[in-house]
């Protein structure tokens, strides 16, 4: 085999965010920029470690040039077998599944997951690590520190590998694979749901039910799963086709990004129940006939309810949610007797606690959620899970949700986000409000008192790791709080994420309107952190 040794130099912004490292498709062009990256990662492996690697993406603009990019460096770096997805496509939850059913050493996930794609969108590169989930921190500063120092890749000179034929095709040392993820996913999760119930709700044709696959990756699985398997009518699945720029859309299933499909559920001939995913297919929002589910009340739902689900018939072990996650899962863990573990935002942070089997259930505000299944959130396990729990209920999402808060308390919840603002200003802003915290506790603001305030931080309770500065929280006598945050996802500028949450316990006062409900607790969130003085802006550019 004929490994090329190129001679490179570091880039110095290729520090991986949130979730992997999420740049323009321009600067990923640039010559040696993705290989750098990539070598980084094979470099922060040991030499025994590389045998099996799996790699696949969304099917964004650059996902087929990356992924023969990849196959080539990959075997120069000794790496036995890769294992591709059919047309480079696989799934964010389908490649955790598919790590651990073959044991591999790990995966490489070519995706900006919910962010818009195409030429002049955004691509982004993810390591997940042998349990299925993201690179630990410990892992990803080995490999951003690996970036400020490498000089050298390696690659083989081969031919291209047919992406869209399946089989197997020796490469070098190694034989490359190309496998369909999508029997394998509906496999299993049909051995996590009961598929004859479900079924039994779309049999008459009675119920009815849209899926908006965004033109991302879930569009194959959904209708393999919701059409195929579950005899949901042809056509349930909507903009179905995976498209290299998403079909010109934002591929983020929240009620601003799936306007068709909200359109759809607070209209006229409203379906019964209404869903939508992700580019990579991480993320889900829920929806009933005029009615929204937030991510948080949706966790707190599973929590309530997932005894009922074959998969999980021992009930919830302990949960988990990230900081700025609404606490209406606290309440279900508390009455539930399970701890609730409080982790900064970022899928990784669940990793050792799934591991551990100190939970089996996790979530976030940010549309996410997951069990101890694979190590990454699951939009189709999350819409799959809601199907069932109708089926075993059978009441609507509306009803499902009435009962929980009589049960449980209404969190009252919103997060405005501020995008694509300055990114000092938006530092400044931070700043800021970090130094007065010391100052604003104890005082009250327009009558409501503040108990706490810090920036959150977390020490990891099995590997004592510690990750500091992961928000700034503003806790309230009345048990309301406040949290902003910087986003770790964005690609331009920084996006400034404000949460808010008031908890309702009086069950006459669970219909109201949400913002109105919120509006004394935004208008202290502005008066606090002077959000228009240091953003320019008037209002949050997205309200989920
Ligand atoms: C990623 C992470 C999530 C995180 C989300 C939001 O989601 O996997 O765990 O909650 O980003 O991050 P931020 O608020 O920093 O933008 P995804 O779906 O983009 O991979």
């Amino acid at each position: 085999m004929n490994i090329q040794q190129i001679s490179s130099t570091p880039f110095t912004d290729q520090k991986p965010g949130t979730s992997g490292l999420r740049k323009k498709v321009d600067v990923f062009k640039q010559a040696h920029y993705l290989e750098n990256f990539v070598q980084c990662i094979f470099n922060s492996l040991g030499d025994s470690d590389k045998d099996i690697l799996i790699i696949g993406g969304d099917g964004r603009f650059y996902n087929r040039q990356a992924i023969q990019v990849i196959l080539k460096m990959a075997v120069a770096s000794g790496f036995r077998k890769i294992l591709v997805g059919q047309s480079g496509l696989v799934s964010t939850p389908a490649m955790s599944a598919q790590i651990r059913k073959y044991k591999a050493t790990g995966g490489i996930i070519l995706s900006a997951s919910h962010n818009p794609g195409g030429p002049d969108g955004d691509f982004g590169i993810k390591f997940n690590t042998q349990n299925g989930g993201p690179a630990p921190e410990k892992l990803t500063d080995q490999i951003y520190q690996n970036t400020l120092t490498i000089d050298q890749y390696q690659i083989i000179e081969a031919a291209d590998i047919d992406l869209d034929q399946l089989g197997t095709t020796p490469m070098g040392n190694a034989e490359v694979e190309v496998i369909d993820t999508v029997a394998d996913y509906a496999d299993f999760m049909q051995h996590l749901f009961d598929f004859e119930r479900i079924k039994t709700l779309f049999r008459t044709g009675a119920f009815q039910m849209s899926f908006d696959a965004m033109h991302a990756i879930t569009g194959p699985y959904a209708k393999e799963l919701f059409e195929r398997r579950l005899g949901a009518m042809v056509g349930t699945v909507m903009n179905a086709e995976p498209l290299e720029d998403f079909g010109g859309g934002h591929p983020d299933p929240n009620m601003v990004h799936a306007h068709e499909l909200v359109e759809q559920m607070f209209g006229p001939k409203a379906p019964d129940f209404g869903a939508a995913s992700d580019g990579d297919g991480d993320r889900n929002m829920i929806l009933g006939r005029h009615c929204y589910v937030t991510p948080s009340d949706s966790l707190a739902v599973m929590a309530a309810n997932l005894h009922h689900i074959p998969g999980y018939r021992n009930g919830l072990s302990g949960v988990a949610r990230s900081m700025p996650t609404s606490q209406a899962v606290d309440r279900v863990a508390e009455v539930m007797g399970v701890h609730c573990y409080e982790t900064p935002t970022g899928w990784k942070f669940f990793g050792n606690l799934l591991d551990s089997k100190k939970i089996n259930l996790c979530g976030e505000e940010s549309f996410g959620s997951g069990s101890d299944h694979i190590r990454e959130k699951d939009g189709l396990w999350a819409v799959l899970f809601w199907l069932d729990l109708i089926a075993v209920k059978q009441q609507s999402v509306a009803e499902i949700m009435q009962d929980h808060w009589r049960r449980f308390g209404r969190h009252y919840y919103s997060r405005h986000d501020y995008e694509e603002v300055d990114k000092t200003r938006a530092e400044e802003l931070m700043s800021t409000l970090k130094a007065r915290q010391s100052e604003l506790a104890g005082q009250a603001i327009n009558g409501y008192k503040i108990t706490a305030c810090d920036d959150f931080s977390y020490t990891d309770p099995v590997d004592n790791s510690c990750s500091e500065n992961q928000g700034l929280r503003f806790l309230f006598e009345d048990g309301s709080r406040i949290v902003y945050r910087l986003s770790g996802t964005g690609t331009v500028g920084a996006t400034l994420r404000v949460y808010l949450e008031r908890y309702e316990p009086n069950s006459e006062q669970h219909q109201l309107d949400t913002q109105q409900t919120l509006a004394l607790l935004i208008k202290i969130a502005e008066q606090l952190a002077r959000i228009k003085e240091f953003t320019g802006r008037e209002q949050p550019s997205v309200i989920t």
